[in-house]
């Protein structure tokens, strides 16, 4: 097991497009590993491989109150989104202490391949809705602040960049 170090906005490697999985394998199941270990302990409810420099289609999600329910998707697809859309209220653990409203589709219907290579599908709705959604941009090198403003985005990358500065002198 171990911990994988979490890249920051507006680190440019988050927005490297990820490849598909070719053979869900050891080295795969152990990247999967770490990713939930590196979840549980930042306390975020999702994580994709581009968040910490690994640029394979592969996410983890646990939205339970028990942080016992993890979702692995490997090469995710979207097959169905709702017409119904939400908006709420987004954070990112590569944007720390950032949040802001995004809109997405209420739900979903995801096509993936589990820790075992098997194909499964799966609806959601709510939180999970949002957070396959979330995701899923993080590996087409997408974060959620590219859905705000340009002023809102400039104010969000120079508080991230000042941070780092005083994080590096600390
Ligand atoms: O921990 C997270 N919380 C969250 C809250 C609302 C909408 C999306 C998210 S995902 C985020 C973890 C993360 O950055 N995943 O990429
Ligand atoms: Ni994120």
């Amino acid at each position: 097991m171990a911990l994988f170090p979490i890249l920051r906005y507006p680190d440019p490697r988050l927005h490297t497009v990820a490849r598909p999985v070719e053979t869900v394998d050891d080295r795969i199941r152990q990247l999967v590993d770490d990713m939930l270990e590196t979840m549980y302990a930042a306390e975020g409810v999702g994580l994709a491989a581009t968040q910490v420099d690994v640029h394979e289609r592969v996410i983890v999600i646990d939205t339970s109150d028990t942080r016992d329910h993890p979702l692995v998707l490997i090469n995710p697809e979207l097959i169905a989104r709702s017409e119904e859309m939400h908006v709420g209220d987004e954070g990112c653990l590569s944007v720390p202490q950032v949040y802001d409203r995004v809109r997405r589709h209420a739900r979903v219907v995801v096509r993936a391949l589990d820790r075992d290579g098997q194909v499964f599908e799966r609806e959601a709705a709510g939180l999970t809705s949002v957070c396959i959604q979330h995701e899923m941009d993080h590996l087409v090198g997408k974060v959620f602040v590219e859905y705000l403003s340009a002023f809102k985005r400039d104010r969000i990358r120079s508080r991230m960049l000042k941070r780092a500065r005083e994080e590096a002198r600390a």
